[in-house]
């Protein structure tokens, strides 16, 4: 285990994480022995724990109003922004592992312009299902077999697509949108593997959920879950070194009141309705939300508000059921 730990942090990829969980190098068999570490994402409906409700002043609002006045109020927040159907792209296929935060940026754009699109779901130590790509990593969205990577750059290009009359890029690129789109990537993304691997509890629980979720065998299944949060729990103080994180849930704390302070009483940065920062930022949290991480992030900062009107708006997944 020793040296597979030692290949682990060697092989570390600067991005957020997980690359090749526990092992491995560029690829023999042998240092296969564990497969891709992202974290738990909960963008598929589960249940959601009673104990969570007590934390959301938005959802006891919600109650107060009685139930009249909560189905109105989940009405009026269910409200996708449907592109025009002409521009609306047509034959999307989303490769990804359920457990990506930036697989989960990306399905955060297409459900809320409920923009159909089908999962093919990866498998992260054969990763055969990307064997026609010469890019490696996860997101790769092809639109009518055009093949789009980088979830920034996918979701640029469906914006456009989108919205071909929004500022040039030029003004775009300024633009307070696409400063908090950088944030996400630049910081956000940092902070979560510390806080979903901080103790080796939390690592197993991340690690169920990614095998309970992710395409692999049964036969690797055990060993991911155990190896990987053991490889997970060392990388991420390896992760917190080197984005200088000393503790790492007061840096999740930070993150997530930084966003609030940047929504400066509006709704979403994008006012009344989210911008591509609000879904890039629902996107990314949304594997953590259920997870320890996650739900003390919502009890010991004001961000609750904010996600509970995205999980509104964002609605139902679009992805296609096969
Ligand atoms: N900058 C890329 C990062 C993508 C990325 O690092 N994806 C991870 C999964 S969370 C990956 O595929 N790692 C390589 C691997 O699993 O081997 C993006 O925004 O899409």
């Amino acid at each position: 285990m020793a040296m597979h730990m030692t290949r682990i942090q060697g092989l570390l990829p600067s991005s957020f994480l997980l690359p090749r969980l526990l092992a491995g190098g560029r690829g023999g068999p042998s240092s296969r022995l564990i497969g891709a570490s992202h974290f738990a994402s909960l963008s598929s409906p589960r249940p959601i724990p009673s104990s969570h409700f007590k934390f959301s002043p938005l959802f006891a609002g919600a109650l107060s109003l009685g139930f009249a006045g909560a189905f109105s109020l989940l009405n009026d927040a269910e409200a996708k922004e449907r592109p025009s159907p002409e521009l609306v792209p047509h034959n999307v296929v989303l490769y990804q592992y359920e457990a990506c935060p930036f697989c989960n940026k990306v399905k955060a754009f297409l459900d809320y312009h409920d923009i159909a699109y089908k999962v093919v779901e990866v498998n992260p130590l054969s990763k055969k299902q990307i064997k026609w790509s010469d890019y490696k990593k996860v997101p790769i969205l092809t639109v009518d077999g055009e093949p789009l990577v980088g979830s920034s750059d996918i979701v640029d290009h469906l914006r456009k697509r989108i919205h071909p009359n929004t500022p040039v890029l030029e003004d775009y690129a300024d633009s307070e949108e696409k400063k908090w789109c950088r944030w996400v990537d630049d910081h956000l993304v940092h902070v979560l593997s510390p806080n979903i691997y901080r103790s080796t509890s939390e690592a197993l629980e991340s690690f169920d959920y990614i095998t309970e979720h992710s395409n692999f065998t049964s036969t690797e299944r055990w060993t991911v879950k155990y190896a990987g949060a053991a490889a997970m729990y060392l990388v991420s103080k390896r992760l917190k070194k080197r984005h200088n994180i000393t503790d790492e849930r007061a840096a999740l704390y930070e993150a997530a009141e930084t966003w609030v302070e940047a929504l400066n009483g509006r709704d979403f940065l994008g006012g009344s309705k989210p911008n591509s920062a609000d879904l890039a930022v629902f996107g990314v949290l949304r594997p953590i939300r259920y997870l320890r991480s996650g739900r003390d992030m919502i009890e010991n900062t004001c961000i609750g508000e904010w996600y509970m009107r995205m999980e509104l708006v964002v609605g139902e997944s679009a992805r296609i059921k096969v």
